[in-house]
């Protein structure tokens, strides 16, 4: 690799890749981790693969207020049907294609949620929830999506999860998933109560460990429900096998989620220089600006990239503050 201010071979000056043990960089991330009291979450989370952080670790209940309304007026003005906890959902005009028919499969997804309220800059800025993701993706990590998933009472209950299992992360053509690092992890902030009947979360505990995606079918008799409280804060690696179970109940399972992933990645949602604003900027820390990929080097054009994002070694990629 040249060095991109002279463009002259250096290899000597040029180590990135080469894979060397770097305690300061883990001590900036477990350090957080251990000031703020969360060890006890990141070790379940690493031995089952997912972890929940109880309502009173997380946020204030005035937080999860002001989110859950955005979320819900949100969700009133897209599909013009209003919406309301106690209330079954209803896609209305909203129209994506993510779960077919919404309808049917009685949820859908109401993307793009960042540009919405500014409560949702203020949840990426929430100091736990950024010390247990930048502690999974050791300070590699983008925000990649902001999305809330809006989902009611099916009228086809059959025996099985309604979402069936699978990994949030990019696997290799064969299904091969890698076991070195998270490419991807994910989050969701539960703003109503996550119970089997009310279609919460499933989890395949420790399937985090097997680097592969399910095959059809296979995992659902050792999945088990995330059952957590409103205001909850789930965590799951991106290996961990995971799908949801129907919702019974009538009235709306919402959350907030949050898919992360490493800077080699593409995001999910539009993000980066071009669209994030510097109004927004301006009132948020540097780590948001980082995980926004407002610096990102890539996208390089005659000149190659510019010298004064291209990072060394890891340097700003682990930039804590
Ligand atoms: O509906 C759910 O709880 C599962 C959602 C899911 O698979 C995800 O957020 O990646
Ligand atoms: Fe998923």
């Amino acid at each position: 690799m040249a060095n991109p201010a002279t463009n002259v071979p250096d290899t000597k000056a040029d180590t990135r890749g080469a894979p060397t043990l770097e305690p300061t960089a883990l001590d900036a991330y477990y350090g957080p981790i251990e000031e703020l009291g969360l060890a006890q979450y990141v070790n379940r989370l690493d031995n089952f693969g997912y972890t929940v952080v109880p309502p009173e670790v997380v946020a204030p209940p005035e937080f999860l207020e002001r989110i859950t309304n955005a979320v819900l007026r949100v969700a009133t003005e897209r599909t013009g049907v209003e919406h309301r906890l106690g209330a079954n959902g209803d896609p209305g005009k909203y129209t994506n294609t993510i779960f077919g028919d919404s309808k049917a499969n009685a949820q859908y997804l109401l993307f793009y949620l960042l540009f919405e309220d500014e409560v949702f800059e203020e949840w990426f800025e929430n100091p736990v929830f950024a010390a247990i993701m930048d502690y999974i993706m050791c300070g590699a990590g983008r925000f990649s999506n902001i999305d809330s998933f809006v989902k009611w009472k099916t009228q086809d209950v059959g025996d099985t999860l309604s979402l069936g299992l699978h990994t949030d992360g990019p696997a290799s053509p064969e299904g091969v998933l890698p076991f070195s690092h998270d490419m991807v992890c994910n989050a969701a902030l539960c703003l109503t109560d996550y119970t089997k009947a009310d279609g919460c979360i499933a989890m395949v505990p420790g399937s985090h460990r097997l680097g592969r995606n399910p095959g059809p079918g296979e995992g659902v008799d050792k999945a088990v429900p995330v059952e957590a409280p409103r205001g909850s804060l789930i965590v799951w690696h991106g290996n961990t096998w995971h799908g949801a179970y129907p919702k019974l109940t009538d009235g709306l399972r919402l959350n907030v989620t949050t898919l992360h992933c490493n800077y080699a990645l593409k995001t999910q949602h539009k993000y980066g220089r071009d669209v994030i604003p510097d109004a927004m900027l301006a009132r948020r820390s540097k780590r948001f600006r980082r995980m926004m990929g407002v610096d990102d080097p890539m996208g390089w054009t005659t000149n190659g990239p510019d010298p004064a994002l291209w990072p060394t070694r890891h340097k700003r990629t682990h930039e804590t503050n």
